[in-house]
């Protein structure tokens, strides 16, 4: 009993001295209800592992750390196999064989894990076995949160496998510990300190990726520094990859195709010269070298300014299959961007597809075109790229963007799980029916190549990682849905509001309703109806789709997307403008080509469109504008009412801090609405509905708006 209530004393200091700052993200390891404490007690006594792997010894540590946090009981790791112990088993060992699963577990995805009861000799274990190390630590992981989220009994029984083999976080950091496009502080990546200083929130990263599967990353920013490849920088980098090796995070870099010239002092970095080549596979040999288990390169090539082999007169197949080339030998990928668009073509939306689905079948297996899943950038809303059903003998990669640069950043409310499970299911019949986005790319349909998900991370210094505290949930389901792009983006959200928050469903409800309603929210108070990229210049944050900057690339600018007249709006990428549907498989292009049979949510991305067309509900498009907008702000009002109901369930610290966000969500989206309406207003000369609510202020002060210091870091 003593110990017991000194127990409770510490678990509450330590709270107040570390407050809820979210630093904890979903792997917060409180004190269970007493019934179910009982139930962990009862069937969790030991742990058996093999500690000299260093990725069970984590799944030790982490399963440990887990029951004295649920229970209060150190459940201690026992060197015998003994009646009610957690029993991990890695394929191929000779405890394996004793358990009769190496059959079963030579079948598997390397990652996958089984989780079972069994029962030998009338002792009953409950075994977590995968073919690998790090596949046992993902079952620890599993049965933590079943723990978490009321799934745990003694009769638990999993088997799971990874849809994507790489699954992997992009950071856009620079060395000088900035981040493009990134709304939590500062990079975490402390490189003047490494490699010497270790900071421990390295370890933690790595132990948050393990929890949901993320088993890659790039630390360093597409638009990359060449510096990151040397010698200094590589050890450097050798340090992070040390400390992420056991929670089976493997390293990536991003490199800059000029790096042969900048690092090297060649004259060329010409992808068909042998000096060329010979720089690569000597940098590649020395990574290997330092980092065995490196994973491979990701390249932004000829796109916005940064080198390419388009720069010396070759293709970007010359350039991606020559680094395939110095990393094959190693087993290492290329994950080849094809985020390229050129100033005067006439539709960037058609860019991507133009120039790389005529190389199809001349990339190398190792090679990966990682392309964005909208043609366009990351917008709240796109149909997805046409690229995904264009490339058929290539591995093609989806990237997302979890960093929220088009969806409100860091101060905005929204779950870009349904973003992510949108694009994924989208059916592009590429080979037919059920040929959706996700098995175009996930190594179903196109057997034998690359089979990757990456994401561009919204990680940084900030105590809760993210920003806002719900910007967790994007990390969260980004690895969740690399993981088993099936799952249902509201279980998702379910299991991420009862690991940060409760299980109360007076909470979890409400909660859970407020995300799956808000990517629809921000789309509506934004751009609804297929309208893209009316940023303001350079923050990509508030609305400018007046913006005009003499001498600025026309694709930089928002006219070019919405291409407003008195008349209508939308642009034309039917037959009879861009022809951009034509790059889609049939029977799309043609339901596209229509007006008719357009989805509305596309409307205006594909056609332009009347003021006074007759939308579904029977209103003219202008009126519907009009209601949708305003749809978008009343939402965001009710989520601050449902978050100001939250608050007996929340502790201080973590409701406030979302609360302020909501004010300003509301703000911005206040804002969006009347800019968007009274701007659009100029040439549609059609009243604003009665019923509505009246805008705030006018044009002029909207357009005297610039934020020209709206960085976050
Ligand atoms: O969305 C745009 C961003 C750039 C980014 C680029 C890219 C890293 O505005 O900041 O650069 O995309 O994806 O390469």
């Amino acid at each position: 009993m003593m110990r017991k209530s000194f127990f409770l004393v510490l678990m509450v200091l330590s709270l107040i001295v570390r407050g809820e700052d979210g630093s904890r993200l979903w792997l917060r390891y409180d004190p269970l209800s007493a019934e179910k404490a009982a139930e962990v007690d009862q069937n969790i006594l030991h742990i058996h592992a093999d500690m000299t792997k260093p990725s069970l010894a984590a799944g030790v540590e982490e399963l440990q750390k887990a029951i004295s946090g649920f229970t209060g009981r150190v459940v201690p790791h026992s060197t015998r196999l003994q009646h009610r112990s957690v029993v991990m088993v890695v394929g191929g060992s000779r405890l394996a064989g004793r358990l009769g699963l190496n059959a079963e577990l030579q079948a598997m995805h390397r990652d996958g894990f089984i989780i079972r009861p069994m029962v030998r000799n009338r002792q009953s274990y409950l075994v977590i076995a995968s073919p690998t190390q790090v596949g046992v630590l993902y079952g620890v992981f599993h049965l933590i949160r079943s723990i978490k989220i009321d799934e745990f009994s003694s009769e638990l029984t999993v088997k799971s496998e990874p849809k994507f083999d790489v699954r992997i976080l992009n950071h856009w950091d620079n060395l000088n510990g900035t981040v493009e496009r990134g709304y939590a502080g500062r990079s975490i990546w402390l490189w003047n300190e490494l490699p010497g200083i270790l900071s421990p929130r390295y370890k933690k990263y790595a132990r948050a990726n393990a929890s949901v599967g993320i088993n890659a990353m790039t630390p360093n920013n597409v638009n990359a520094d060449p510096l990151i490849l040397s010698r200094e920088y590589l050890y450097k980098v050798q340090a992070l990859a040390n400390v992420f090796r056991p929670y089976g995070v493997r390293m990536y870099l991003s490199i800059n195709f000029a790096s042969p010239m900048v690092l090297g002092g060649l004259p060329t970095a010409d992808p068909l010269a042998p000096a060329v080549r010979q720089w690569w596979i000597d940098k590649v040999n020395e990574i290997y070298q330092m980092i065995p288990d490196f994973g491979g390169f990701l390249v932004k090539a000829n796109s916005e300014g940064q080198p390419g082999p388009l720069d010396f007169g070759r293709t970007h197949v010359d350039g991606a299959n020559m680094i395939a080339e110095a990393l094959k030998p190693h087993g290492g990928i290329v994950m080849w961007r094809a985020f390229v668009y050129e100033p005067d073509g006439i539709d960037r939306a058609k860019e991507a597809y133009l120039e790389f689905v005529p190389y199809d079948g001349q990339y190398h297996p190792n090679v990966t075109i990682q392309a964005k899943s909208g043609p366009v950038d990351f917008q709240p809303r796109e149909p997805f790229s046409p690229i995904f059903n264009g490339l058929r003998k290539t591995g093609v990669t989806v990237e997302v963007q979890i960093t929220q640069e088009y969806t409100g950043w860091s101060d905005h409310l929204v779950y870009l799980g349904l973003q992510n499970a949108e694009m994924l299911k989208s059916e592009t019949y590429a080979f037919g029916p059920g040929s959706t986005v996700a098995r175009m790319t996930d190594g179903s349909l196109i057997p034998g190549r690359v089979s990757a998900f990456a994401g561009v991370a919204n990680i940084g210094q900030d105590a809760n990682w993210t920003g806002h505290h719900f910007g967790q949930a994007n990390w969260y389901a980004f690895g969740r849905q690399g993981w088993d792009h099936t799952l249902c983006p509201e279980k998702i959200a379910d299991e991420w509001i009862r690991q940060t928050f409760t299980s109360d469903p007076a909470f979890r409800e409400p909660v859970r309703e407020m995300m799956m309603s808000s990517l629809e929210t921000v789309i509506d108070y934004m751009m609804p109806l297929g309208l893209h990229h009316i940023f303001a210049w350079d923050h990509h944050y508030g609305p400018e789709p007046w913006c005009y900057v003499p001498g600025a690339r026309p694709d930089w600018l928002p006219r070019y997307y919405h291409q407003a007249t008195k008349e209508g709006i939308g642009f034309n990428r039917t037959r009879t403008g861009s022809g951009a549907v034509d790059q889609y498989e049939q029977p799309l292009a043609d339901k596209f080509n229509n007006l008719e049979t357009t989805p509305e949510i596309f409307l205006l991305w594909f056609h332009h469109v009347p003021w006074d067309h007759k939308m579904n509900s029977g209103k003219t498009l202008w009126d519907e504008m009009a209601h949708i907008y305003q749809r978008g702000v009343d939402s965001v009002r009710s989520f601050q009412k449902t978050w100001d109901r939250m608050e007996p369930f929340v502790d201080a610290e973590r409701f406030r801090h979302v609360q302020s966000r909501l004010r300003t969500q509301i703000r911005s989206a206040v804002w969006w609405r009347d800019a968007v309406m009274l701007y659009f207003q100029t040439y549609s000369r059609m009243p604003i509905p009665l019923h509505l609510e009246r805008p705030i202020n006018d044009l002029e002060y909207y357009k005297q708006i610039k934020l020209p210091y709206l960085h976050h870091n």
